[in-house]
């Protein structure tokens, strides 16, 4: 009679979809990879912890970054080193989910030390798988913080100087220093006892997680045989010589027997309280919402560009504020490089009249281009039919395409008319408006007056969006 059946956990898909043809049942990690152990014992967990139907794996970049085609549960990737921050934002709006966040030395060490060690600290529910291979694998093995002493990387081809570099980060013992997490150990997967303790402490993280305790650390010590450019036996040899050497594989805390389960997140604060916080009435509307105004209302995606100075920033959220009022849903993005005056600053603006699925505006359907190099960036990603505002003070070229409306308003000298050359935002933004119809120019005086404080300020730039929209009446 049979007694076992070996069989591929649940917690891994049946078929890895990675590919359309080819093997779907084989991993894209290297022949010796660390990896490929570690998401076996993660896989083998779920099903046995039977917490695979709520758990949430948290991806970020790094040679894991392919994990979602194999582990059988719901999974997010995050940015590269945002992991911490991702599995926060998931535990607390998810309390009864066990969140993973499964990451490599680079990306939790490197970029993301800063988020790692207050995600630690202020104990959030999550269990941190740390996958140490001393080198950033993926992008062809440069130096880690993990990387050790001496260790030839193809940006340390002398060998990591301490003098230079500094030395290899111990991260179990900086996080086991902390009060809150509830379990803190490294491991090793090289030999098979090194693997069945990986695979206890993997289960005593995640069951603490189930209990509700909070967060757990498990470093797993990792050979990357193509990184370290070694046969995979000697790779394994240089983990158990080398790295377990410097990094002891040991438990650095545990409370799983005495910490109390952690209380559940407290919830958001509801929006009276929020109105009371913000010494709000309630009242505060400025506008009765229009029925029939939301129905009709065409969905508007803007990029409005220019230099940064211009106020392209502050005219998208004067929108947005302009489109709450009118109970729009209203979205704003900002993008601008590191040089905030003189540089380039440009906004992404939606406003609509239901849900919003994305603020990345990629196709806009209406353009504001204060300046030539905007007009040149962003001319060809307006949709057919949309419209091009343009600033034709100081852009000297007309728009090139034929298949949109342009409309050419001297905002800069408008404002400049009115005594305050700054303010060119206010006339592109009142151009838009009273162009479009969309709302009335009074709606955004009121606005303004309701929301500065310097009368002076407010006097002239009344007097721009009146100027500006008996301009586009004239027209
Ligand atoms: C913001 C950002 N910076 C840099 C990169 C390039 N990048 C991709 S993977 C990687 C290194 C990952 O190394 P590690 O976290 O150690 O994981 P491993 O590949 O070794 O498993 C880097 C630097 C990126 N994708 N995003
Ligand atoms: S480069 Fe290293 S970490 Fe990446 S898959 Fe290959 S062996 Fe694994």
């Amino acid at each position: 009679m049979v007694k076992d059946v070996l069989k591929k956990p649940t917690g891994f898909y049946e078929k890895f979809e990675r590919k359309p043809t080819g093997s779907q049942y084989t991993t894209h990690y290297c022949p010796g990879c660390g990896h490929g152990k570690i998401h076996k014992i993660i896989a083998e967990a779920l099903e046995d912890l039977e917490i695979g139907d709520n758990t949430i794996f948290v991806s970020p970049v790094g040679c894991s970054v392919f994990a979602y085609y194999y582990i059988n549960a719901g999974n997010i990737q995050s940015a590269h080193g945002r992991a911490a921050a991702v599995g926060t934002g998931l535990s607390r709006s998810n309390p009864d989910s066990i969140v993973i966040s499964y990451q490599g030395d680079g990306d939790l060490a490197a970029i993301g030390t800063g988020e790692t060690i207050h995600a630690a600290n202020r104990g959030e529910n999550m269990t941190v798988i740390f996958v140490n291979n001393a080198i950033y694998g993926m992008t062809g093995g440069q130096m880690a913080p993990t990387t050790m002493e001496g260790q030839i990387t193809t940006t340390t081809p002398r060998g990591r100087d301490p003098d230079d570099q500094g030395y290899p980060i111990r991260m179990c013992e900086m996080i086991g220093t902390l009060e809150a997490p509830v379990f803190v150990e490294r491991v090793s997967v090289t030999d098979s006892k090194g693997i069945r303790n990986a695979r206890k402490a993997i289960r005593k993280a995640l069951q603490s997680q189930k209990d509700g305790q909070g967060y757990s650390f498990v470093e797993v010590l990792s050979p990357c045989p193509v990184g370290w450019k070694m046969s995979s036996p000697d790779a394994v040899k240089w983990v158990k010589d080398v790295m377990e050497e410097y990094f002891p594989v040991e438990n650095f805390k545990d409370l799983i027997k005495e910490r109390p389960p952690k209380p559940k997140p407290k919830p958001l604060a509801s929006s009276d309280e929020i109105i009371k916080v913000l010494g709000l009435t309630g009242e505060e509307k400025l506008f009765d919402a229009d029925p029939e105004f939301l129905e009709n209302f065409p969905e508007q995606r803007l990029r409005i560009a220019g230099f940064g100075g211009q106020g392209v920033l502050m005219a998208g959220t004067t929108l947005c504020m302009l489109g709450m009022n009118k109970d729009l849903s209203t979205c704003w993005l900002p993008s601008y490089g590191p040089a905030i005056r003189g540089g380039t600053a440009n906004c992404h603006v939606v406003l609509s009249n239901s849900s919003i699925g994305s603020p990345v505006v990629d196709k806009p359907n209406v353009l504001i281009a204060m300046n030539l190099p905007s007009l040149d960036s962003f001319e060809d990603i307006v949709t057919p039919g949309g419209l091009i505002i343009v600033n034709s003070s100081i852009v000297e070229r007309k728009v090139k395409r034929d298949d949109v409306e342009s409309l050419y308003i001297p905002m800069t000298r408008i404002a400049e008319d009115q005594g305050l050359r700054r303010a060119s935002n206010m006339v592109a933004l009142t151009a838009y408006i009273s162009y479009t119809k969309l709302m009335s120019i009074d709606e955004l005086i009121i606005l303004f007056e309701a929301n500065f404080k310097k009368k002076e300020l407010i006097r002239k730039n009344v007097e721009i969006i009146r100027a500006t929209h008996q301009y586009i009446q004239n027209m």
